[in-house]
């Protein structure tokens, strides 16, 4: 009895051990819940690398920000205390910045056209800055096309934004372009948006319908305009350290996990956006579809000229020539 104990005791250790040298656990995070857009990205890439590797390689997947928000999140995988993350671009120029020209208002002309740019030579260049900052950018996934919420008034034109005051994303394009617009900007982390909307610390926010869908944000906020003002990206993030040790093999198969990401992530984007506006105001929002667009992209004029500046025209219409 006592030596059958000792006997499994041993073999489960023995079992232990060589289930720890074999197998690698990684983790990744969102910001988001899981049943989400970015939820369906990070679980398809776990359950991809997780079957290419014949289970050697796991990950482990934390949403809601309960590894922290996104740019607490983004310096763990910088410093290789977490491996992965998933995030907007919000955050993200804080560290890279060449990346603040995709941030940049009506540039897109639709999901089609961002995702061919993000997929041609465009997006990969701009995937490969990422490097010398101690990341492995693996993929450009999707956050989708961002629309305003507020608590106050319908919003049919930009005059109906002036004194509003909004959260924005931590990005200092996103800040400069909103003000333009006479919003009274409050930047912050995501994961704090849906108490300070609750609690009236600001009158409203800008996400896409999959993210005020996953968020609740019909909760806390009665207005709806799909203003459409800006395209959002999604990047995959990985140590860069972390990425290097692998083998060749395996960095293709996490490339290629990436890939199957982005289409599962992209997939239910559309979905999102099919059905939002219908189930949003099943649940109580008040939704205006069509606005005047061009009308905010005059207001926005200064902050415009100022991106001209900053970017330069050759970069911009690159992207927005792009076909
Ligand atoms: O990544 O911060 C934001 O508004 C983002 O769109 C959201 O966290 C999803």
């Amino acid at each position: 009895m006592k030596l059958s104990k000792l006997m499994l005791g041993l073999s489960l250790a023995v079992g232990i051990v060589a289930t720890a040298s074999a197998q690698i656990t990684m983790r990744n995070s969102i910001s988001v819940a899981q049943n989400s857009h970015q939820g369906e990205a990070i679980d398809t890439l776990a359950k991809e690398v997780e079957r290419r590797t014949n289970g050697r390689i796991k990950i482990q997947n934390f949403y809601s920000g309960a590894l922290g928000a996104e740019r607490e999140s983004i310096e763990s995988v910088q410093l290789g205390t977490q491996e992965l993350t998933t995030t907007s671009t919000g955050p993200v120029p804080n560290f890279v910045p060449e990346t603040r020209i995709l941030d940049v208002p009506f540039l897109f002309r639709d999901k089609a056209h961002a995702r061919a740019v993000l997929d041609s030579p465009i997006g990969q260049e701009l995937l490969s800055k990422f490097e010398s900052k101690g990341f492995k950018a693996l993929a450009w996934g999707e956050n989708g096309v961002r629309h305003m919420t507020n608590s106050k008034r319908a919003v049919n034109s930009p005059d109906d934004l002036k004194g509003l005051k909004m959260r924005t994303m931590e990005n200092p394009v996103h800040v400069a372009a909103y003000k333009s617009l006479g919003i009274v900007t409050t930047p912050m982390a995501f994961t704090e948006v849906f108490t300070a909307l609750q609690q009236g610390t600001v009158d409203g926010q800008e996400n896409p319908l999959s993210v005020i869908m996953a968020a609740n944000f019909d909760q806390v906020q009665k207005h709806l305009t799909l203003t459409g003002h800006v395209y959002s990206p999604a990047v995959i993030l990985m140590n860069k350290g972390v990425f290097d040790k692998l083998s060749a093999a395996d960095k293709q198969i996490f490339i290629d996990s990436a890939k199957e990401a982005v289409k599962a992530n992209r997939a239910r984007v559309d979905k999102d956006d099919a059905n939002g506006v219908a189930e949003l105001r099943k649940k109580g929002m008040t939704i205006i579809e069509n606005v005047d667009k061009s009308k905010f992209v005059a207001t926005m004029a200064p902050a415009m000229a100022e991106f001209e500046k900053q970017f330069g025209k050759a970069n911009l219409d690159r992207i927005r020539n792009f076909k």
